[in-house]
């Protein structure tokens, strides 16, 4: 047991403030400092993550209080980045879990809640943003032990401290009625409540590995946990991989966590998270052990991923213009990186040799991988998002999920009418904060994954923005059958050029335009929503016949419309199955598969062909 060492876990349904309280946590414990330019969410590192201001890979980090070393591990809290959490929990000996005080446990809350009440992590629960005015503190720790009840705690889980925090200032309390105006309370409770490392420094070397990472200079990081026994840099090794067999290799470098930074150490002990180098080909999962007596740890057990993608190559006319990385061995190339650190993907070669059928958590998931690989110069296609099927018992089965919505009261009606009519079941409906008069709602539904394949941006716009829309992978059940999908057609481009805004201005009135003048288009490419369900063959690119006459009263009528360019999420969400998404480092196109008009079967006829191809 090592005694100066905790290390913990924060989880959390998404944007309940866990990187903002781990900044506080980074602040307070003087790892900063006090010149230190102060950075919000210090530790959502990546590019994308501080666009986006989400969490997408779990991350370490270090802190002193006492002399006692705390290992945090900062979790995502979107369901699509679930495979993180499953991870950090390997690494630690008990979890924050972080409920808004407003919005009270979402599905991603009881998903971890549930690993970690599988994993036997003591949790200590903290209730965050309790200076929200809509906040309802006492309603939602009630909610929260109802959470572990219906979730099986045994009872000394439940038996957790509960802290009250505002962690945009720092502050947590013992009650709400403590005067604290710091985290040491928290602090506190972590050091007495969460149990010392355990594991026996002079016993055989295990280390498992949670997560992996790459340096320039020395290849290959794995990041994980000395489960027992003593590390030191330059010790020979053995990695017990997945598949049995057994790798001799040498530890060229040891680093501890300390705050952002990584820390060269000469040697590390049971009980402690570290960061290795001199594996090469190491994956998560596998166990760095003793060369002499080895002794692999288990697994890590990932849940499957429930969506799939094709991506492939680009062969829209444009092709390779905006990119660098275009062939098919690019992609392949890439993908294969990415299964290296990413394990909740996976990756199937399609028989054209130019495709591959990419599968993942959800649609986030798959669409940030694609926007990595834009930014990193990348072409491809991408097409509509499928649910992983499976058979079961000889029945055909889909994923399912938890749906659940918190919007105003006057959309229930034209909400539960969607959704019924993707085939989710509507299973509660409470009245939120009626007390206060909010008349909001928050509406539960068991849907199949297939039916939420474009339906939030639907009921965004549904509600004009303002519903909150959380969804939870929740088992498979026995095929559903059809499920309608998009209602409208696409404006399609009947040949190539620029578009115009006389022919777009005559277009307006047909449906929606997700292009401006002056955009090249091609024929087959998708210039907008249709307001029918077929498909409309246009031409975008229609000059106004010359005339004569000057004609500055016609040009001044032509009054158009704004536009709705498509992000590239929209754009998933958006195609059928007979169209892809064009991704370049410069633009999202949204294009039929098969560009020629002519040679083009109609839309409504092929969906449905699909759509029994599937049921058979
Ligand atoms: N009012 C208030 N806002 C907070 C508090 N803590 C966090 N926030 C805000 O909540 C938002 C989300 O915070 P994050 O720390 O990114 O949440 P997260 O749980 O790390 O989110 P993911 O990692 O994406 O799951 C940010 O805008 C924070 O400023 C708090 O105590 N009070
Ligand atoms: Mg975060």
């Amino acid at each position: 047991m090592n005694d100066s060492i905790r290390n913990v876990a924060i989880i959390a349904h998404v944007d309940h403030g866990k990187t903002t309280l781990v900044d506080g946590m980074l602040w307070q414990s003087g790892t900063f400092k006090a010149n230190e330019a102060h950075v919000e969410r210090v530790m959502d590192s990546n590019e994308l993550e501080r666009e986006r201001g989400i969490t997408i890979l779990a991350k370490n980090t270090a802190i002193f209080y006492k002399g006692v070393k705390i290992n945090i591990v900062d979790t995502p809290g979107h369901s699509d980045f679930g495979g993180e959490v499953e991870r950090a929990l390997k690494l630690v000996d008990g979890v924050l879990l972080l409920v808004d005080a407003s919005e009270g446990p979402l599905p991603q809350t009881r998903y971890v809640l549930r690993k970690a009440l599988e994993a036997k992590l003591p949790p200590i629960v903290v209730v965050n943003k309790i200076d929200r005015s809509d906040a309802r503190v006492q309603e939602v720790v009630n909610e929260i032990y109802d959470l572990f009840i219906e979730l099986g705690a045994e009872e000394e889980q439940i038996d957790f401290p509960i802290l009250y925090t505002n962690a945009r200032r720092g502050i947590a309390k013992k009650s709400m009625e403590d005067s604290s105006e710091t985290l040491q309370p928290l602090f506190e409770a972590i050091v007495e409540s969460i149990p010392a490392a355990p594991g026996d420094p002079t016993a055989t070397l295990q280390l498992l590995v949670a997560n992996l990472d790459y340096s320039e200079y020395h290849g290959r990081l794995a990041i994980g946990r000395i489960f027992s026994g003593t590390l030191r840099r330059g010790d020979e090794v053995v990695i017990a991989k997945l598949d049995g067999t057994m790798h001799k290799t040498r530890i060229t470098k040891l680093y501890g966590f300390e705050g952002l930074e990584r820390i060269d150490l000469e040697a590390a002990q049971a009980g402690e998270i570290v960061a290795i180098a001199g594996v090469e080909g190491i994956t998560i999962g596998e166990t760095v052990t003793s060369a002499e007596t080895p002794l692999a740890l288990g697994n890590i057990p990932i849940d499957e991923p429930t969506i799939s993608m094709i991506f492939t190559i680009n062969t829209s006319p444009f092709s390779g213009k905006e990119g660098n990385y275009v062939t098919s061995r690019h992609l392949r190339e890439r993908l294969d990186k990415e299964l290296l650190t990413n394990v909740s993907i996976r990756v199937e070669p399609m028989e054209n040799t130019e495709s591959f059928k990419v599968m993942g958590r959800g649609e986030l998931q798959l669409a940030i991988l694609i926007e990595m690989m834009r930014r990193e110069g990348y072409e491809l296609m991408v097409g509509k998002p499928e649910i992983v099927t499976r058979r079961h018992n000889g029945k055909l089965q889909e994923p399912l999920e938890q749906l659940v919505i918190d919007c105003p009261a006057d959309f229930v009606g034209v909400l539960m009418q969607k959704i019924g009519s993707r085939r989710g079941i509507n299973t509660k409906l409470v009245n939120q904060g009626s007390a206060k008069g909010s008349g909001r709602v928050r509406l539960e539904f068991s849907i199949p994954s297939r039916g939420l394949i474009g339906l939030r941006s639907e009921i965004m716009q549904d509600t004009r923005g303002t519903a909150i829309v959380n969804t939870l992978f929740d088992g498979y059940i026995d095929w559903q059958g059809e499920i309608p999908a998009r209602l409208t057609g696409a404006l399609v481009a009947d040949r190539a050029g620029k578009a115009t805004a006389f022919a777009l201005w005559n277009l307006q009135e047909r449906g929606e335009l997700f292009v401006g003048p002056g955009t090249e288009v091609y024929e087959g490419m998708v210039v907008g929503e249709c307001s029918r369900w077929d498909d409309m063959d246009v031409n975008a690119v229609k000059e106004k016949k010359q005339t004569n006459m000057r004609a500055s009263v016609a040009d001044e009528a032509i009054r158009l419309v704004p536009f709705r360019p498509l992000s590239l999420e929209q754009a998933i969400e958006f195609i059928a199955e007979d169209e892809f998404v064009e991704v370049t480092p410069s633009s999202i196109r949204l294009r039929k598969k098969i560009l020629q008009e002519n040679k083009r079967p109609k839309r409504h006829k092929h969906a449905m062909e699909k759509d029994a191809e599937v049921v058979k």
